[in-house]
């Protein structure tokens, strides 16, 4: 039986690779994201029934809107998973960018809540779903410059224990997973477009690809119904923590 399940951020990355590798099974999908044209040659190349819904998960009245009102066979959320988000900047906090903080705090927290609201009653009405929040290693750990981003994976790690504890009742997992370091997009992201930086981070060691996480996604989502992987971080060899990398 195909599973439905919606991916926020699917236009690049993590995101992406988990509609692939969710795609190659025959399941179900609802793509969504800012950038329609991605979205759209995305679901051209997936030999599934797909859904693509453009729009940015910071606007709540959108969120509501258009997630609130799904077609009718779409309206069964099996799998949600949290991944859209981002970092913006490195700088320490005596010198960071208010306009910076509010995109990851509007982006990373009340973009995951925004959806999560209105999806999560679906699941307690059917007493059935699951939730993948996408954390990160910045959601176990701060470092040098990390200060907002960190706070708001450290936000989305509380969510994903509280949601947990919240929706055990209805029989619906929720899983947390804290990746280390992810060759996506994120980093020219954070970096503003500055590539030589972007690249900087990856230099002389072996990051994790969006399809590594995509496969312990697409594994967690798929164990049987009464077995839930909660918390999952999953680093590339060469990473022991946030700070600590092995290059060479
Ligand atoms: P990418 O930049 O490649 O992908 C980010 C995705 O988030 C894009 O599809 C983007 O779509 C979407 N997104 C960003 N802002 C918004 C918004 N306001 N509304 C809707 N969608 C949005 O990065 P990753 O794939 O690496 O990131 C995915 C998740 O993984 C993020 O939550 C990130 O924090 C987390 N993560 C990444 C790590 C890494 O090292 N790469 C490590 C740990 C966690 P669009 O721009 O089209 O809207
Ligand atoms: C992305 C990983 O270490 O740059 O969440 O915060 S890190």
């Amino acid at each position: 039986m195909p599973l439905t399940v919606l991916i926020t951020g699917a236009t690049s990355g993590i995101g992406e690779a988990t509609a692939i590798k969710f795609a190659a099974a025959g399941h179900r999908l609802i793509l969504t994201g800012r950038r329609e044209e991605r979205l759209n040659e995305l679901a051209a190349r997936l030999e599934v029934e797909t859904l693509c819904l453009t729009f940015d998960v910071r606007e709540q009245a959108a969120v509501a809107d258009i997630l609130g009102n799904l077609p009718e066979n779409w309206k069964e959320i099996d799998v949600l998973v949290n991944n859209a988000g981002l970092a913006v900047g490195r700088s320490p906090i005596h010198e960071g960018d208010i306009d910076d903080w509010e995109r990851m705090i509007d982006t990373n927290i009340k973009g995951l809540l925004y959806v999560t609201r209105v999806i999560s009653p679906g699941m307690t009405t059917r007493k059935k779903g699951h939730i993948i929040n996408i954390s990160s290693i910045a959601g176990k750990e701060v470092y040098l410059g990390g200060n907002v981003y960190c706070a708001t994976k450290q936000g989305v790690d509380a969510l994903s224990k509280a949601m947990r504890m919240d929706l055990l009742q209805f029989g619906i997992r929720v899983t947390n997973i804290a990746p280390g370091m992810v060759d996506t997009e994120f980093s020219i992201v954070r970096f503003k477009g500055d590539e030589d930086k972007a690249r900087a981070v990856y230099e002389g060691l072996q990051p994790l690809t969006g399809e590594d996480i995509a496969d312990v996604i697409f594994y967690a989502a798929t164990l049987p119904a009464h077995v839930c992987l909660n918390d999952i971080v999953v680093m590339p060899t060469c990473q022991a923590s946030a700070t600590q990398v092995h290059r060479g």
